[in-house]
């Protein structure tokens, strides 16, 4: 595409006809598109996406989260272009709602990423900015189906760990890999117990130099933190595995385990029934978000509720008749 093209305005048919080329300008574009909130950009988003929908599916999808300083840019660089030398390529997307941080350090930091910023056969997109949560997701769910359909067979998805974040990228990717720096037994005790629980694999990060002893101690530490939880699925416990993307070392072991999940879960069936699932939580999640917003943004509703509110507040009425009158000026 010719400069003065790329800023021309799209057509539904230049939208398809350049994702499935390749084109990374028009690549960009669709991404854009589909995080618009614009109604008729959200039109011709989903028009296209329809028209991508048989070009998508085929990637794995990865999560990849770690608490700031984690060593997530480090990681992804050195993993990502790890796969690219095997011949994959490879996306990088972000999910981070948070506005302190839009625009800030995840995938900002380009220079963290600096080789697969340059690596012709990756994609690097920062997070959409200034959305909710909810907004955030569906962007970034669009943005791996366009990323497919534009031939990208591994995305990764980044994510800090913090808030609902690491529950939402758990519930987009086929695979969730925490990243942890090695620490002491006490800092095990104040880790949240829901990353375990959604963990399908935990890599202790920085296990270099004089690090390497630690990190080793961490991993039997997490190894026996995770024999006391559950397993989600019945064919595969989460193995805990120690990296360092300084030195190269255990990205290997760590793409390996990653195709064993694919290979396990797969002929299990639970790999298609995760992404089926998922669909179908993403499509009510978004049914929720839509009527909570149509209902807060209902003039109606907007003047009952300082009333309700009051009304609760001095123990005039319950919580559930509040409920039914707003349910009542909103028409349902
Ligand atoms: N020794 C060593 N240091 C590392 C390694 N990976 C990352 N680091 C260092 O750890 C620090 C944080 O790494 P980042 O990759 O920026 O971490 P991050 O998780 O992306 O951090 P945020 O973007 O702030 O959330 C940097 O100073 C890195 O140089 C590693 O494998 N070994
Ligand atoms: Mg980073």
């Amino acid at each position: 595409m010719s400069a003065a093209a790329s800023r021309a305005k799209l057509s539904l048919e230049d939208y398809v006809a350049g994702v499935t080329n390749s084109d990374r300008a028009v690549l960009a574009r669709a991404i854009t598109l589909t995080e618009s909130l614009n109604a008729e950009h959200q039109q011709t988003a989903q028009e296209m996406l329809v028209r991508l929908l048989p070009h998508t599916g085929k990637s794995q999808r990865i999560g990849i989260s770690g608490l700031p300083g984690a060593g997530k840019s480090t990681f992804i660089d050195a993993f990502g272009s790890m796969l690219t030398a095997k011949g994959h390529k490879v996306a990088v997307l972000a999910v981070d709602p948070t506005s302190s941080r839009t625009g800030g350090s995840i995938l900002g930091d380009k220079t963290r990423m600096a080789r697969l910023s340059a690596d012709a056969n990756a994609y690097i997109r920062p997070s959409p900015t200034g959305g909710t949560l909810g907004g955030v997701a569906r962007a970034t769910r669009e943005a791996i189906l366009v990323c497919e359909a534009a031939g990208f067979d591994v995305i990764l998805v980044e994510t800090v760990g913090v808030g609902q974040s690491e529950i939402t990228v758990s519930e987009m990717v086929d695979f969730f890999l925490v990243l942890m720096i090695a620490g002491g037994g006490d800092e095990l005790q104040g880790i949240k117990k829901g990353v375990l629980e959604i963990a399908d694999m935990i890599a202790i990060t920085k296990a270099d130099g004089d690090n390497m002893k630690r990190a080793q101690a961490t991993v039997a530490d997490y190894s026996h933190a995770l024999r006391i939880i559950t397993p989600q699925s019945p064919t595969w416990i989460p193995p805990v595995v120690s990296v360092s993307a300084m030195e190269n070392r255990g990205l290997d072991d760590v793409w390996e385990k990653i195709g064993i999940h694919k290979k396990l879960t797969g002929q299990s069936g639970e790999w298609a029934k995760k992404r089926l699932a998922q669909q179908i939580r993403w499509m009510w999640a978004m049914v929720d978000d839509r009527l909570l917003n149509r209902l807060k943004t209902d003039s109606n509703v907007k003047a009952l509720i300082p009333t309700l509110e009051n009304e609760i507040a001095e123990g005039r009425i319950t919580a559930t008749l509040a409920v039914d009158r707003i349910f009542k000026s909103f028409g349902i």
